[in-house]
């Protein structure tokens, strides 16, 4: 008998009250999957027109995937907001503005990918409201550490599509089945191997790296004798780098001085993964990801993440 997603169900402390919003970020991700194979047909690739918070150019399906996000996460009625990359403000869920979750999203991350029909995902994290329940959440409330946070995962929009989570018992893989219209587990209890895999970092910014990175890397493909491998969708290459072993990193550069990923959407929700999987996620060579305090929503941090040995060889903080 296929084990489905109630599973979660039974795992740590947080893993209940984790099963209807993980059910929800599984209708989502099953919608957004429809949208994303017809999209050509209907007219819904390119840009929108618009730039979101952070100034970068919204797809048509950025938004639709940020709006089929935001309905399933109402239809659970367990979650207060929702905080999205592609929103610059905290979006409350009036109907629900006294539940205790806060889920903080990328709708559609690498969606650059698109337009060469290439892998691309959604990834999401909860935390529990961190000025106590009751009353309207606001911005500060969802500005939790990763170590704080409850359950996390992403869903893969790949030949197949995966949704692999953490309510902070481990981590484990699902498959969508299309025959029988659910999330059937194929990737029990994910662990990051310990050794080999390959690097995976855009290395044309190599010349304007900050921290002495294009050294430090030069030093740990050298000690490592690690491969390369860059899709440029952070899901995709982050799933390689669960599933293989290795390192993903964004470094800070000269044009991006905090680094290009964000913290809430997408660090902390992967860092947490690979932590929960036996790996290390670092922002620099002594700070985990899960010990920054976030002090903004759209705030950026540059990543290392994947099996502790390769992390530690590039950062040598072994
Ligand atoms: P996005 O959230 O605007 O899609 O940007 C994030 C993406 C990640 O998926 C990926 O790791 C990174 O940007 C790739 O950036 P680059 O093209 O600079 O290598
Ligand atoms: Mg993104």
């Amino acid at each position: 008998m296929p084990v489905t997603l109630n599973t979660l169900a039974t795992k740590g402390e947080n893993g209940a009250a984790m099963m209807p919003i993980i059910q929800g970020v599984g209708r989502a991700a099953v919608e957004i999957s429809y949208l994303l194979r017809g999209a050509v047909f209907r007219d819904a690739l390119g840009e929108a027109g618009a730039e979101n918070v952070q100034g970068e150019r919204q797809q048509k399906i950025d938004l639709l995937s940020d709006e089929i996000f935001l309905e399933e996460m109402r239809a659970t009625g367990h979650v207060c907001a929702v905080g999205s990359e592609e929103q610059e403000a905290l979006q409350v869920i009036d109907e629900y503005a006294d539940a205790e979750w806060i889920v903080l999203v990328d709708p559609l991350d690498g969606s650059s990918n698109l337009d060469i029909d290439g892998p691309v995902g959604t990834i999401f994290s909860v935390v529990r409201r961190k000025n106590g329940a009751g009353g309207r959440p606001v911005e500060a409330d969802c500005l939790c550490a990763g170590n704080s946070v409850v359950a996390a995962g992403y869903v893969l929009y790949g030949p197949a599509t995966m949704l692999v989570c953490s309510v902070g018992s481990g981590v484990d893989g699902f498959t969508w089945h299309p025959n029988d219209g659910r999330f059937e587990l194929s990737h029990p209890d994910i662990r990051v191997p310990a050794t080999g895999g390959y690097y995976s970092v855009n290395e044309s910014n190599a010349d304007k790296w900050l921290d002495g990175m294009g050294d430090k890397l030069a030093a740990m493909k050298k000690a490592t004798g690690l491969g390369m491998r860059y899709v440029g969708s952070m899901v995709a290459d982050m799933h390689r780098t669960l599933l293989k072993g290795g390192v993903f990193l964004y470094p800070a550069d000269e044009k991006n001085r905090n680094g290009k990923l964000r913290l809430l959407y997408e660090a902390i929700p992967m860092g947490f993964l690979v932590q929960q999987a036996g790996g290390k996620a670092m922002t620099s060579p002594t700070l985990s990801v899960l010990d920054v305090e976030p002090e903004a929503l759209h705030q950026r941090v540059p990543v290392y993440l994947g099996s502790a040995s390769a992390v530690d060889a590039l950062l040598g903080c072994g």
